[in-house]
């Protein structure tokens, strides 16, 4: 198809100052946000997750063929069968499957294949990668920068979740077929990470991390 332009009307000229105050306030406001591992079993309002999810569809992508898709899971027996397929990967993980050195490194952030959060949250998104488009003919075509794409949906995802006053995790039990079969995907989605979601518990508590400096994870050439 032909391409089609139409004006950016979007697009607001804004003063500098007020750039900076914009982008600073926006730091301060996810630097906030942390990941959270203990949850209330409290209801999160379904508008502000409907929302959040056509604010990842708007997420830059290749080629325009938006290759997400996201299962919102709030029923109780499909996040006990998540829990139950997850911790079964997770043991193995624990227990044997992960190099010592990926051990040492999650060490700090005390993590283990017990995963209650799967049933106790309100919320769970289940992210897939859609690596190709079927076509009514049977034939396949190919989706683009895939992973790239449902990274940043998610990043978007997770901002606007956090903005909305909800807590996330970033959940990756590997491997994650099972996910296929629980919620009864196809087989051109592959999951790409569980996004757990609601209100903390009352007595969370959060590792003491560190995020590097502007110096360690940027370079400037002026
Ligand atoms: N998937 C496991 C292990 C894990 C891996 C990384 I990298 C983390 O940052 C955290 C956990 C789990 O979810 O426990």
């Amino acid at each position: 198809m032909a391409a089609q332009f139409i004006p950016l009307t979007t697009w607001e000229e804004r003063p500098e100052a007020a750039m900076c105050a914009s982008a600073a306030a926006f730091y301060e406001e996810v630097r906030r946000r942390r990941t959270v591992r203990e949850y209330s079993d409290r209801p999160v309002p379904r508008d502000v997750i409907e929302q959040c999810l056509l604010a990842a569809g708007t997420a830059p992508n290749g080629a325009n063929r938006q290759p997400w898709h996201f299962v919102v899971i709030t029923d109780p027996a499909t996040k006990s069968r998540i829990r139950e397929a997850a911790e079964t990967e997770e043991r193995a993980f624990y227990e044997g499957r992960a190099p010592r050195e990926w051990l040492d490194a999650l060490e700090p952030l005390g993590t283990g294949p017990e995963k209650p959060f799967l049933e106790t949250a309100p919320v769970l998104i289940a992210i897939f990668c859609r690596s190709h488009e079927i076509l009514e003919d049977g034939r396949r075509t190919p989706n683009y920068y895939v992973t790239e794409s449902v990274g940043i949906a998610t990043g978007i995802l997770i901002t606007g979740l956090h903005k909305s006053g909800l807590v996330t995790l970033t959940h990756t039990p590997s491997p994650m077929r099972f996910l296929n079969t629980l919620l009864g995907r196809p087989s051109n989605e592959r999951a790409f990470l569980i996004l757990v979601a609601g209100y903390p518990a009352d007595d969370a508590t959060v590792p003491v991390i560190e995020k590097k400096a502007l110096a360690e994870i940027a370079t400037f050439i002026d």
